[in-house]
């Protein structure tokens, strides 16, 4: 073993928990499957930006009713483009949930960023940008404005929608409310000069719950009207375009997001190492969690790797659940220095 790998979740020391076994073919597709077009059938991308934390995420599972992104209390979790497909009875909506957009203050983030930008410039028919309606809109708001409004000038934005997601905490008047809505669409006034032919001449606002799921009916149906006619992309039963392997290691991320704090789990990359399925009902999988100094690599470990444990522990009810069989997982640290400031690294671990 190498010294700066560690072997040290045993995974026979945890009695097995049943696998939830989800239907793989219900998830990922059976592939070919596409819709024939018919007749007032509508498709198109959504893209879910925002700041960090607003709730992107969450709001793309309770749409599609499956758990496909990994969420946080902490910001900057989502680090990719996340496709999650949601096929209705005359329209298929493609949400695309991204990276929140904020100030970088490394390669990755300026790579988050990246996605986030690109997922709006180059793949969206429609753009939902969410806010905390409890909070006036911040520095990271009016710094999304502006960037919204370079992209704007550079290709013109696709129709732009505000989610107000929250809504559940929200216990002030409506008073407050359209209050509220004025001072996020004064970040978009520029959206709406009408001198310019690419604007928009309102900024619909969608009160919405992630987490409740209050206001996301009325939503959808706006979203299909919104979205070219046109064929479903993906098979009606697909709901990602992510492989399992991807699904795997956010599992992992989102666990150690959980359990870890500050720095610490936004310098975690996650590479699985091997895969085998050892017999019907059981599947090893070996994963390393890369960390960028070796001080994080004893926190991750966590003393005598209780840690590390715990990570595991509690990442792999989720991972039974993706593979559909019950899982052996060993989980390994390792450091690979200042990894984030460091393109060839990024590349390495998935990110470029
Ligand atoms: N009360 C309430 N909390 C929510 C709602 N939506 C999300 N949250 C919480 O907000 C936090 C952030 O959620 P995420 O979905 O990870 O946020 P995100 O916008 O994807 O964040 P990044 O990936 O970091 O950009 C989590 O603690 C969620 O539970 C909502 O509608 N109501
Ligand atoms: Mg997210």
């Amino acid at each position: 073993m190498s010294e700066s790998e560690e072997y040290l979740f045993d995974p026979s020391e945890f009695e097995m928990v049943e696998g939830r076994a989800i239907d793989l073919v219900e998830f990922f597709g059976e592939g070919g499957n596409i819709a024939p077009p018919r007749e007032d059938h509508r498709s198109g991308y959504v893209a879910v930006i925002g700041r960090p934390n607003v709730g992107k995420s969450t709001f793309l599972n309770r749409v599609l009713g499956q758990k496909i992104a990994i969420t946080s209390h902490k910001p900057q979790t989502t680090r990719d483009q996340i496709l999650g497909i949601h096929t209705g009875e005359n329209a298929q909506i493609i949400f695309l949930d991204t990276p929140g957009i904020h100030n970088p203050k490394n390669k990755l983030g300026k790579r988050m960023v990246q996605v986030a930008e690109d997922t709006i410039s180059r793949d969206a028919d429609v753009v939902l940008w969410l806010v905390d309606v409890n909070t006036p809109p911040t520095d990271e708001d009016r710094m999304i404005s502006e960037r919204l409004r370079i992209l704007h000038s550079i290709t013109p934005l696709p129709l732009l929608l505000i989610g107000f997601n929250k809504i559940d905490e929200w216990h002030k008047s409506d008073e407050l409310l359209h209050q509220r809505a004025a001072e996020y669409r004064a970040l978009l006034e520029w959206l709406m000069d009408e001198n310019d032919d690419d604007g928009q001449e309102e900024i619909p606002i969608y009160p919405i719950s992630a987490v409740s799921g209050q206001g996301l009916d009325d939503l959808l149906i706006d979203l299909r009207e919104f979205l070219p006619e046109g064929p479903g992309y993906y098979p009606e039963e697909q709901v990602t375009n992510l492989n399992l392997r991807f699904l795997v290691t956010e599992a992992i991320r989102e666990q150690a997001l959980n359990l870890l704090h500050q720095e610490v789990p936004h310098s975690i990359a996650v590479g699985v190492t091997d895969w085998e399925e050892r017999d019907e009902n059981m599947t090893y999988i070996a994963a390393t969690l890369y960390v960028e100094r070796h001080s994080q690599k004893g926190i991750v470990l966590g003393q005598r790797g209780s840690m590390i444990k715990q990570i595991g522990q509690a990442a792999r009810p989720q991972i039974e659940e993706l593979v559909g069989t019950k899982v052996y997982l060993e989980l390994w640290v390792k450091v690979l220095e200042k990894w984030r400031a460091k393109e060839n690294l990024l590349h390495r671990m998935g990110y470029s």
